[in-house]
């Protein structure tokens, strides 16, 4: 069977009717992995830009592979910076979350690297995305590629509704370990932590108001899963990282009982 291959409309659409999309970031240079992850069912996958061993040069192949085993690719940027954005939408990345935000000018910045004139200042040359997206890419770009400001500071929060006001900016995508390490918190990214709670609950109210897409990072199930009932639209709910390393150290403890 060939799978259907998700194109960003169809998830915007998924999203504006309600439905939660798991996802999972990948931080290993690995097309073959990636492949293997996007055949497993994962309707979106991320790959981390920004904590992990990918470098630009791995971006194609990954995408590449993403895209062969059906699934939807994601960047979660290195940091705000024009050419970086430009080119993940250029090698036909959709949908960006940029880690770090923490002003509506930084927002505006994301923003207006992602589209292309009169709204912002995207330069033109969609080497892959123009030649996947076909000959009206253009015309779609700016309305379809989906951009997620990461929350994952205290200023970030105290800025929230001026960050969430800007024009062309999609969704708020949650950080809980940088946010809760800002904050000075004494445990980070503990879902059972109602001051956590009552944070991400403020996002979600903030995103609502201006009518944003939500996202959130999980490293687990259960909390992917808490963060689903919540109503989040972008759950990441795990690392290829964090599930090896839970996988082998299972294994291993199985092996020597
Ligand atoms: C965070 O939780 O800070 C993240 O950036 C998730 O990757
Ligand atoms: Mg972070």
């Amino acid at each position: 069977m060939i799978k259907q291959i998700l194109e960003i409309q169809t998830l915007r659409q998924r999203w504006e009717a309600g439905e939660s999309i798991f996802n999972f970031f990948l931080t290993q240079p690995s097309p073959w992995i990636a492949e293997q992850y996007a055949h497993l069912g994962f309707v979106s996958l991320t790959l981390d830009m920004q904590h992990s061993l990918i470098e630009d040069g791995d971006l194609l192949s990954l995408v590449q592979a993403i895209r062969a085993g059906g699934s939807l690719p994601a960047v979660r940027l290195k940091w705000n910076r024009p050419e970086l954005i430009m080119k993940a939408l250029d090698y036909d990345v959709p949908l960006l979350i940029c880690p770090m935000i923490e002003t509506a000018e930084e927002v505006a910045a994301f923003v207006r690297a992602a589209k292309y004139p009169p709204i912002g200042n995207r330069s033109f040359g969609p080497i892959r995305a123009g030649l996947r997206g076909g000959a009206d890419y253009f015309d779609r770009a700016n309305e379809q590629i989906v951009t997620f400001a990461m929350i994952e500071t205290k200023a970030a929060l105290d800025n929230l509704e001026a960050i969430a006001a800007v024009p062309g900016l999609d969704g708020l995508y949650i950080g809980p370990f940088d946010l809760t390490v800002s904050l000075g918190f004494p445990e980070q990214a503990n879902f059972s932590d109602p001051n956590l709670m009552a944070i991400i609950d403020q996002v979600i109210a903030v995103a609502k108001k201006q009518q944003l897409f939500t996202g959130i990072f999980t490293v687990d199930p259960t909390d992917g899963k808490a963060m689903v009932a919540k109503g989040f639209n972008l759950v990441t709910c795990g690392t290829d990282g964090v599930l090896f390393n839970q996988i082998a150290k299972s294994w291993l403890a199985d092996l020597k009982e």
